[in-house]
């Protein structure tokens, strides 16, 4: 996916972070060598003149918190979210959601893989049909949902004169009243025409969902706006499903197009498969094209390396997330059993207060329960994954169908959690025993020296 315009990038932020020197001469290479990468990606000439501007005035003219070649990467990597696509909340919740788009785009594949997302959120998705034009949709569509095991429905039971399009919308958001996420493909057009338009326009106004998702295909590049416009115009659209990114290298094009509508990019097309389907992130995409998946954590580190107290401040506020305990597991796992480095620290001193009892069985972290630790946070929020607090008894049975796990394992999970956040309070906060010598890596789990990022990108 974009593998060009990944190398590419990859490739400069290399030359950056192994630059003699940072001046006006290397910086406008760079800035060239982006340009580049973006125009070959699709990006639109304006944006990439917008973006070469900023990246040139701030890699020279702002204020340095960090050596200049974090610096300048920071930049990059700032400036890039900025243009490479507008990410949308995605809500868990019971709701509505109509596809449109252009036909062949990928709305009706892209139904399936939603209704695969929100099963696997533990949700319960239904999905209904309302392209009557041509025989075959619906029984693409019925047969993508008998293989994940969802309902469908496309008006069968119906008397012949109700089978429209609008008897089949509303026949159908009846017969799955009980299910939280119902899901109506539409029928699509070569073209923008009226009456397609007229048509969602009919089903938005009969059934009034509160998501409009527009499919867009990665390959018609910054002609992404165009279709974003007319279909934002008619209905409002809430959020983009890019499809067919792993087909095509304008896919920058389509990505950057959409930031300039009202709405933003919710999901990106991988593949044929119904799992070929993830959830858009620009700051976590963008880390992952150049080749970094710890850039951000790099760039905060190196700033918060500055003004450790910053940091500590962050741990007494409880900021440590179940992401972080995820990526504290792997590097135990590394380390070995988790008992003897419990059994390593002057626990007694810390002030832990250790109410939780762990059982032997918790102290170990392996490979398989790393795994189940992962599936259980796939099936989680953003919001539930940066304040675990929130997770309550529904939460938690959700997560638990929505990962196929049991409560219990849930509730090991938050348990653990609520232990280590302990833990990182005291290791940090410079009370309750201080801080341990030796231990500094504990601070920061995710952080990495330039010298390792540099190996890692090597
Ligand atoms: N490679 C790839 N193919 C896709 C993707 N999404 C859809 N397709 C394919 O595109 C074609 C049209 O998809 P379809 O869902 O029928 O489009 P619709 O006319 O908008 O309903 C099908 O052959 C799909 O398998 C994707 O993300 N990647
Ligand atoms: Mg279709």
């Amino acid at each position: 996916m974009l593998d060009k315009l990944s190398s590419s990038l990859k490739e400069t932020i290399r030359k950056i972070a192994k630059a003699k020197r940072i001046d006006k001469q290397t910086v406008d290479e760079f800035v060239r060598d982006i340009q580049r990468a973006l125009i070959q990606a699709d990006v639109k000439i304006s944006l990439v003149k917008e973006i070469s501007g900023r990246i040139r005035e701030r890699s020279l003219k702002e204020k340095l918190v960090l050596n200049p070649r974090e610096h300048v990467i920071k930049v990059v990597y700032e400036e890039l979210i900025n243009i490479i696509g507008r990410s949308v909340e995605v809500p868990l919740a019971a709701q509505r959601i109509m596809m449109v788009g252009l036909h062949g785009t990928g709305k009706t594949s892209s139904c399936a893989k939603l209704a695969r997302y929100y099963q696997k959120k533990g949700l319960k998705p239904a999905v209904i049909c309302a392209d009557v034009y041509r025989p075959a949709a619906a029984e693409q569509l019925r047969q993508l949902c008998e293989k994940i095991g969802v309902p469908f429905y496309d008006g069968a039971n119906l008397p012949e004169r109700e089978k429209g399009v609008m008897g089949i919308v509303n026949a159908g958001v009846k017969e799955f009243e009980k299910y939280d996420v119902k899901i109506i493909d539409t029928a699509g057009r070569h073209a923008l025409e009226k009456d397609m338009i007229k048509e969602i326009e009919d089903i938005k106004k009969a059934i009034n969902p509160e998501q409009r998702f527009l499919v867009l295909d990665a390959s018609i590049g910054q002609q992404a706006s165009v279709q974003a416009h007319a279909f934002d115009d008619a209905i409002g659209i809430t959020g983009i499903i890019i499809t067919k990114m792993d087909g095509t290298a304008k896919g920058g094009g389509a990505l950057s197009a959409v930031a300039e509508t009202n709405s933003g990019v919710a999901f990106i097309g991988t593949g044929e498969k119904t799992d070929d389907f993830e959830r858009f992130e620009s700051d976590g995409f963008i880390s992952r094209l150049l080749g970094m998946g710890d850039i951000k954590a790099l760039i905060e580190t190196a700033e918060e390396s500055l003004k450790p107290e910053d940091v500590d401040a962050d741990f007494l506020k409880g900021k440590f997330t179940l992401k972080d305990l995820y990526k504290q597991l792997e590097a135990m796992k590394k380390m070995g059993p988790l008992k003897k480095l419990m059994e390593m620290l002057p626990l007694g001193g810390l002030g832990l207060g250790l109410d939780v009892n762990l059982d032997d069985t918790m102290y170990q972290v392996t490979e398989d329960k790393l795994k189940r630790y992962k599936v259980m946070m796939d099936s989680m929020t953003e919001e539930e994954l940066t304040e675990p607090k929130i997770i309550d008894g529904s939460r938690t049975r959700r997560i638990a169908r929505g990962s196929g796990t049991a409560t219990a394992e849930v509730n090991e999970l938050i348990k653990y959690h609520r232990m280590m956040q302990k833990m990182m309070k005291s290791l940090t906060s410079g009370r309750g025993g201080g801080k341990i010598p030796g231990m500094k890596g504990m601070k920061r789990p995710t952080s990495m020296s330039m010298g390792k990022m540099m190996k890692r990108l090597k």
